[in-house]
């Protein structure tokens, strides 16, 4: 089983909070709200603060209706459809996200690519699929609180992503519809006990788009950390398996 830093062990927590990353964030923000990034578009600093800029590929996966397109929207702090229409084909939304690693204190921004495909659609054309799992760095695995089925069904989820054809991905699960607490199907017990099952963490989402930034804090955040996590891992074994391999032609 992949191992998960602790919350907050990797990165600084709620860093959107504190003085000194007000100058980060204010590259995400157009008057109080998020700024919509193009494919092409990344917030700018000044020259003498250089920040790098760290790229994943996050493919959202979840059956039609679970909120998917809403999550893409509500992360990248857009408006969230209040309408439901299935996704005709693959979305992508990027985002910005600046993060303060806690053991070097070093800033970064993350650009997360979201990949969002409508379920009927994944269905009918068998190209689209392969190309959402194509170099994709995480997967967000949806079911929602109000949907019982939906939260059954991830341990299946989770096997399909844990095929040893499947490269090394970050998996995290996010339950939708919180807000929806009177139609609520899902107890904390369950959470409780699936995250204790699995050792994969359970993200909660829910509700209007507010500020903006501390809605999404907890949920951006997780994935920066494991992500970070995962590619410390990758580089810490390429570096001793290329010594040993120097050992060896030595
Ligand atoms: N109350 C509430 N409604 C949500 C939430 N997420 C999605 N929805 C609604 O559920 C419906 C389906 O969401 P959508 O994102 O289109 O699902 P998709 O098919 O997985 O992309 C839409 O009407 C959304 O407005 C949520 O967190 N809370
Ligand atoms: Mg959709």
């Amino acid at each position: 089983m992949a191992t998960f830093p602790p919350p907050g062990s990797v990165v600084v927590a709620d860093w959107h909070r504190y003085k000194d990353s007000k100058e980060y964030f204010s590259k995400i923000l157009h008057k109080k709200r998020r700024r919509n990034f193009g494919l092409l578009e990344s917030p700018v600093m000044p020259p003498h603060v250089a920040v790098d800029t760290v790229h994943y590929k996050i493919f959202i996966s979840g059956k039609s209706g679970v909120g998917k397109t809403a999550l893409a929207a509500r992360l990248a702090g857009m408006n969230i459809p209040s309408m439901h229409h299935e996704t005709t084909g693959i979305e992508t939304t990027v985002v910005y996200w600046p993060v303060k690693l806690k053991e070097s204190s070093r800033v970064l921004f993350f650009r997360f690519q979201l990949w969002d495909c409508g379920e009927n659609a994944l269905r009918r054309f068998d190209h689209l699929l392969p190309s959402c799992k194509e170099q994709v760095d995480a997967v967000l695995l949806l079911f929602s609180f109000t949907d019982r089925t939906s939260f059954d069904d991830l341990p299946n989820q989770l096997a399909k992503w844990s095929e040893p054809s499947v490269r090394r991905v970050v998996k995290m699960v996010v339950g939708t519809k919180f807000d929806l607490f009177m139609h609520c199907d899902v107890a904390e017990r369950d959470i409780r006990d699936f995250q204790e099952t699995w050792g994969i963490p359970v993200q909660r989402t829910g509700g209007e788009v507010t500020d903006g930034l501390g809605d999404v804090a907890s949920l951006l955040n997780c994935l920066a950390e494991n992500l970070w996590h995962q590619d410390c891992i990758t580089a810490g074994s390429a570096s001793h398996h290329s010594q040993q391999e120097t050992v060896t032609l030595l």
